[in-house]
């Protein structure tokens, strides 16, 4: 049984990242293994499989029990999955919530039940910061900054139809979801700096190949004069080339494309020249992950905020880092 570091109420300082929990026993074996509750998102993108192998290749390492369930990127039942990982009273709840708002009662129960929550990837919206005691993830507001800098930076090249002004269309992530209005805040708030760069059309794709190919094929029939697409990740850029080669048009030249997440697929693709920009976030978040739970059980303190390391690639440098690349 997982001894709980057991303080007096009076004195547990959640919101400061130091969690002692007090409550029930965890559910973990005598021998003091750690049981981690994770509640993923989905399976929607290549790098959402990058960040689920991370995680259960680390817990693997870490010899954490990990209790995993995938959510089809819906909230309810990513809710579900947390609750029954309180039902099942284990040592740690980890998730990355699929939309930024409407976790507060489950993260009260799981607060009730004494079970300390960190959140990765993706953040929630809430008032009440003792409901989880770290999130783990990357700053998305800097990787839409990091994309609409260098279209800036690169506009001389980008008004591809010569018409004076550059023309771009946004696939955008899950509608409500960090990643989604984050990348967009930051890509905006660059791009406001040059008056000939303006979004043109801008919808959902979901994060998924699918999803991007479709809104790709709409805009193609809507818009006229698209000079450049923003991808909220790779996987819908990667949907927009097999819309816009089905329209007898050369993506990366025709159409410039910039995405954000840097998969192996994605990577290819610039390498390759069909995109012609990325902004990497990292989805290796495992080894970090294990190495909070363990400080947290353990009555550590641990930060309240960790960013991921990550970087940007322009063709030339996928095609440099492709061989050697994680995922
Ligand atoms: C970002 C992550 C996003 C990726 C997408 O950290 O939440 O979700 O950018 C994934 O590929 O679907
Ligand atoms: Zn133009």
């Amino acid at each position: 049984m997982i001894k709980k570091t057991l303080v007096a109420a009076s004195v547990v300082a959640l919101g400061a990242g130091t969690l002692s929990a007090c409550g029930g026993d965890g559910a973990s074996a005598d021998d003091g293994t750690i049981t981690m509750g994770f509640a993923q998102v989905g399976a929607e993108s290549g790098w959402r499989t990058a960040n689920s192998a991370s995680i259960q290749d680390s817990a693997e390492e870490a010899g954490i029990d990990l209790k995993f369930t995938d959510a089809q990127q819906k909230q309810e039942n990513q809710i579900k999955a947390i609750r029954s990982y309180i039902q099942q009273d284990v040592d740690v709840i980890s998730f990355s919530p699929v939309v930024e708002t409407g976790w507060d009662a489950v993260l009260q129960e799981a607060k009730r039940a004494g079970i300390p929550v960190i959140l990765t990837d993706r953040a929630v919206d809430t008032e009440d910061e003792s409901l989880y005691v770290s999130f783990l993830g990357s700053d998305f507001v800097a990787e839409g900054e990091k994309a609409g800098q260098w279209l800036v930076d690169n506009a001389g090249d980008m008004d591809v139809d010569g018409d004076g002004d550059i023309n771009v269309v946004e696939l955008q992530g899950t509608t409500g979801a960090a990643p989604a209005i984050d990348r967009k805040e930051g890509f905006e708030s660059v791009i406001e700096s040059d008056p000939t760069i303006s979004i043109g059309a801008s919808q959902t794709g979901d994060f998924t190949r699918d999803g991007g190919k479709q809104v790709m094929e709409a805009f193609l029939q809507s818009e006229d004069g698209i000079d450049v697409v923003y991808a909220h990740n790779d996987d819908m850029g990667l949907g927009a080339i097999e819309a816009i080669e089905a329209a007898g048009l050369v993506p990366g030249e025709d159409i410039k494309i910039i995405t954000i997440d840097a998969v192996k697929d994605g990577m290819t693709a610039l390498a390759d020249g069909k995109i012609n920009y990325i902004v990497e976030c990292n989805p290796l978040l495992g080894p970090q992950l294990m190495d909070l739970a363990q400080k947290v059980i353990d009555g550590e303190e641990v930060p309240r905020r960790v960013v991921t390391e990550e970087t940007t690639f322009t063709q030339e440098q996928a095609a440099e880092a492709l061989p050697t690349r994680e995922y």
